[in-house]
């Protein structure tokens, strides 16, 4: 392994650390460092300011004082921090969700004439799945139903027709059990403002109570992101595999080079459509052509639809800009550092904000309207451009670093690639090569970088295992990031990282699908909202099987979290059955109940619980033996044999 750095162990980033040092530009690093020690009541969960008596804080270890001034166990503060995370990350994935069933909206009426339905089959396929019938109907008339679906899904619904993109989304047996433990969602909008209202001041302090609802507002996500899955499906086509780059080599020093940062497709489709129109007036200032590169969940999506290289994610954002090639960076929302306009300031960057949601000074507003979507996009290239213009002929650092990747791995592109194998059964040979046990289980990697951990670190160490072992990996979000910006999504890497038996699968569905190599050891299935698709897949297994998720070999992994967004995944993760890791400190251990329940007694109601293990060598581990407890229970062969 490489030396392990402090910073980063991408060494693209590592280098780009050296010279913002050298010009003392300062980092997400350096901030932490200042940052350090970080205040250990925040760091467990156990302060509360929610009411204007407080701060109040408990003291961690047994001391005074024990209660908050209202009389609030650290159990209660732990837990209605905890919840009120799960809401915010649940109001953003489904801020964007709803962001997207408005556009749909707008195309079905004719009000968007820059979009269009690109996936017709997946548009009759939801709209069939929310019991819409299409008999005899125009597609913009499904369209239309499918969106207003959508947006009623935020407002609270009866009992019997609860949140359809969380009640279509699980199996049978997971709606049953959802609805009678009452954790299934009224509506998206109404569990995060019940949050809101149920931790103010006064109000629940029943910490089992509490972690109730924060299940449902975790489910809430799910249904968030589902939707901003299947709505970005139908209108900008679902992913299929295509071919691409990951890291800061795929910079151009004789291009303009535009970033898009953030989450929504909706402006960087409309971005990536547009450049390619525009190379003539790149080329008339002396460029060779206008270079779109993705950062974050943003450049996720526009690569799993069109290839568009991925620049880096997350933690090392500012490294983009440090290089002195990037000409603008193009924002929707979410993830965005807000110390991106400092750098930029020292670089020459233009920064280009583009939603109410989230501005920044130091940044050019373009105010993006889906009506005018397509010259909107022309102006931002021009300033892009225009940005070029300034920087020509000067010198610029690209570390030359970047991996192949191949990526684009919806479910439908999955069962696609495993019909070559069973064209009636898709899914057989997945579950015949799971029951023989050269698939041990599956593994999803999701979530984002987080400074307390080296870039990349733990989810490097953990995979590397993972695939050894013979778990299929699938990843979402930074951490497919991560993972393709150290060569895990390049197939030529696949014997080399794989055990015999993952190996021997990937390889047979690539020669079965004609690609003359196997697919690659990490499959991507998207941005963070993609982390969706993972449940899909999971949804069909036991369907397939006749069994719940609790039951299968499957877990998941978020081993450098950061946001908010990433608590509430995991959190419907847990609810639906997944046994999902954390690598970092949840603000929750300052709340001796709340974490038991956590991280283990909530295995009672939903089959799943939170693993947090700092150590990625024993996170590894310890998902293993989760996976062949699973096996076990189900019948199924467990390495080095028995039952356990
Ligand atoms: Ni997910 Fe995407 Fe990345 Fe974390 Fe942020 S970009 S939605 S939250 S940091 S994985
Ligand atoms: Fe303190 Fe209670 Fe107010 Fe929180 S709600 S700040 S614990 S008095």
């Amino acid at each position: 392994m490489a030396k392990l750095s402090k910073t980063s162990l991408d060494p693209a980033v590592v280098e780009m650390v050296e010279k913002a040092k050298s010009m003392e530009i300062k980092t997400v690093w350096d901030r932490y460092q200042a940052m350090v020690p970080q205040c250990g009541f925040g760091e467990t969960g156990l302060c509360c300011r929610h009411c204007l008596m407080g701060p109040c804080r408990i003291e961690p270890f047994g001391g005074e004082p024990k209660r908050g001034i209202c009389g609030a166990t650290a159990d209660v503060i732990v837990a209605r921090g905890l919840d009120r995370a799960i809401a915010a990350g649940a109001a953003a994935h489904s801020g964007h969700a709803r962001h997207l069933a408005h556009t749909l909206k707008m195309v079905a009426k004719k009000e968007a004439r820059d979009y269009s339905i690109k996936d017709k089959n997946k548009l009759y396929k939801v709209a069939e799945s929310l019991g819409i019938s299409t008999e005899g109907k125009s597609e913009d008339k499904i369209a239309l139903a499918v969106a207003d679906a959508a947006l009623s899904d935020f407002n609270e619904k009866p009992t019997e027709a609860p949140t359809a993109w969380v009640a279509k989304t699980v199996t049978e047996k997971r709606r049953n059990l959802l609805t009678e433990q009452g954790l299934m969602p009224k509506g998206i909008d109404y569990e995060i403002s019940d949050i809101m209202h149920r931790t103010h001041m006064g109000c629940d302090a029943d910490p089992i109570n509490l972690l109730q609802a924060g299940i449902r507002a975790g489910l809430a996500d799910l249904a968030g992101c589902t939707m901003g899955t299947e709505i970005s499906d139908i209108l900008f086509g679902t992913p299929q595999p295509v071919v691409s780059e990951a890291n800061l080599g795929v910079l151009k020093a004789d291009a303009v080079n535009v970033a898009v940062h953030g989450h929504n497709p909706v402006l960087s489709e409309i971005i990536v459509e547009v450049a390619e129109d525009m190379k003539g007036e790149a080329q008339a200032v002396g460029a060779k052509g206008v270079n779109v590169v993705g950062i974050c969940c943003t450049g996720n999506e526009v690569l799993m639809r069109h290839g568009i290289p991925s620049c880096t994610h997350s933690l090392s954002q500012e490294m983009a800009l440090i290089t002195g090639a990037l000409d603008a960076v193009v924002m929707d929302y979410q993830c965005i550092y807000p110390s991106l306009a400092t750098v930029a300031e020292c670089m020459g960057t233009k920064l280009i904000t583009t939603m109410e949601t989230m501005k920044l000074p130091g940044a050019i507003h373009i105010p993006f309207e889906e009506k005018r979507a397509k010259d909107i996009a022309r102006e931002i290239i021009r300033q892009a451009i225009q940005a070029f213009t300034q920087r020509r002929g000067k010198p610029v650092d690209i570390p030359q670093v970047k991996h192949r990747v191949v990526a684009g791995f919806s479910v439908e592109a999955i069962v696609n690639a495993l019909s070559k194998l069973n064209a009636e059964d898709p899914l057989k040979p997945l579950i015949d090569n799971i029951v023989s046990g050269n698939l041990r289980g599956v593994c999803l990697f999701c979530g984002c970088n987080n400074v307390k951990v080296p870039q990349d670190r733990n989810f490097t160490i953990m995979v590397r295992r993972m695939l050894k072992e013979n778990v299929l990996v699938i990843a979402s979000g930074c951490g497919a990031g991560a993972l393709m910006r150290h060569g895990f999504m390049d197939p030529s890497r696949t014997k080399e990282v794989c055990g015999e038996g993952l190996k021997a699968v990937l390889t047979a569905i690539g020669e079965a699908n004609g690609l003359g190599e196997p697919l690659p050891p990490v499959l991507h299935i998207g941005s963070c909202v993609d982390t969706s698709r993972a449940v899909a897949l999971a949804t069909a297994l036991g369907n397939r099987l006749g069994v719940d998720i609790d039951q299968l070999p499957v877990v998941a992994s978020a081993p450098e979290a950061m946001a908010e967004k990433a608590v509430a995944i995991g959190t419907w993760a847990v609810a639906i059955g997944i046994p999902t890791h954390v690598g970092v400190p949840l603000p929750v251990v300052g709340g001796p109940l709340v974490t038991r329940v956590l991280t283990d007694r909530v295995k009672e109601l939903t089959g799943g619980y939170f693993i947090v293990e700092l150590d990625p060598e024993a996170a590894a581990q310890k998902l293993l033996t989760v996976i062949d407890e699973r096996r076990a229970a189900l019948g199924l062969s467990v390495p080095g044999g028995g039952r356990r």
